[in-house]
């Protein structure tokens, strides 16, 4: 029997496994189906506004779309509630959940950079992110593991999947940077080791990655061990 809930997702787009993440936080079963980015079907485009990836049916009549409104929206119908119960600890973690997208976009910049001098270049913009964040988590005041503490929220799930992207570059091409930002580095390391951002891709998912770089013909992907074999 089918689940109620099925993401429309490409095979390695972050949004998505915000959306996946917060179903496996909330032991969610959920069905995914992977369309072509290059080929996006008929029916794909008449649900999705934007004719992007993530989008959530829902009992199969609605279909709701924006990784971070689905979030919310899971957070709504399910627990454990991942945002904090407290009202300006929830509204601070939706301004921290605000500030991804440009995070997101100095990180996605690097990784798809089209040589090494550019990026050399984009990496230069990371610190300006990286230590505005290593302040809201001095500001938490406690050791972590998570953006909150020790409860895991729903800032968290957005995050993740690029700390994951940043570890991947990182293992390709070293860059140095967040390693000077103690608890952003904590933090990264509380990321790679929680389930949830593994179990919400597909498998094998570092080389999947790897693969979308060599597709896109990306300079980071020419660093990949065998990229001329798998090209
Ligand atoms: N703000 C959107 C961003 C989603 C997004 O950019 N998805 C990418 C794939 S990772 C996409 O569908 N891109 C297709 C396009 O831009 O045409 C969200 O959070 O859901």
């Amino acid at each position: 029997m089918a689940n109620d809930f099925k993401l429309v997702s490409f095979k390695t787009c972050p949004w998505v496994q915000r959306a996946a993440i917060a179903l496996r936080e909330k032991n969610i079963d959920y069905d995914i189906e992977y369309i072509d980015r290059n080929n996006r079907p008929d029916w794909f485009l008449a649900i999705s506004p934007h004719s992007k990836v993530p989008v959530l049916r829902v009992c199969g009549n609605e279909s709701l779309f924006e990784s971070c409104a689905i979030a919310e929206y899971l957070d709504e119908v399910a627990e454990p509630q991942l945002h904090p119960q407290d009202l300006i600890a929830k509204a601070k973690n939706r301004a921290w959940t605000d500030f991804l997208p440009g995070f997101a976009n100095a990180i996605s910049r690097v990784a798809y950079s089209d040589n090494e001098e550019a990026l050399k270049e984009n990496a230069k913009v990371l610190p300006k992110g990286f230590e505005k964040l290593e302040g809201a988590l001095e500001k938490r005041g406690n050791d972590g593991p998570y953006f909150n503490g020790p409860d895991y929220s729903l800032v968290d799930c957005g995050y993740a999947p690029f700390l994951q992207r940043y570890t991947f570059v990182d293992n390709l091409y070293p860059l140095g940077v967040i390693e000077q930002y103690p608890l952003l580095t904590k933090w990264r390391e509380a990321m790679m080791a929680r389930e949830s951002t593994h179990s919400s891709t597909v498998a094998n998912f570092e080389i999947e990655w790897q693969q979308n770089l060599i597709a896109r013909g990306r300079w980071l992907g020419s660093l990949v061990k065998n990229a001329a074999a798998a090209e």
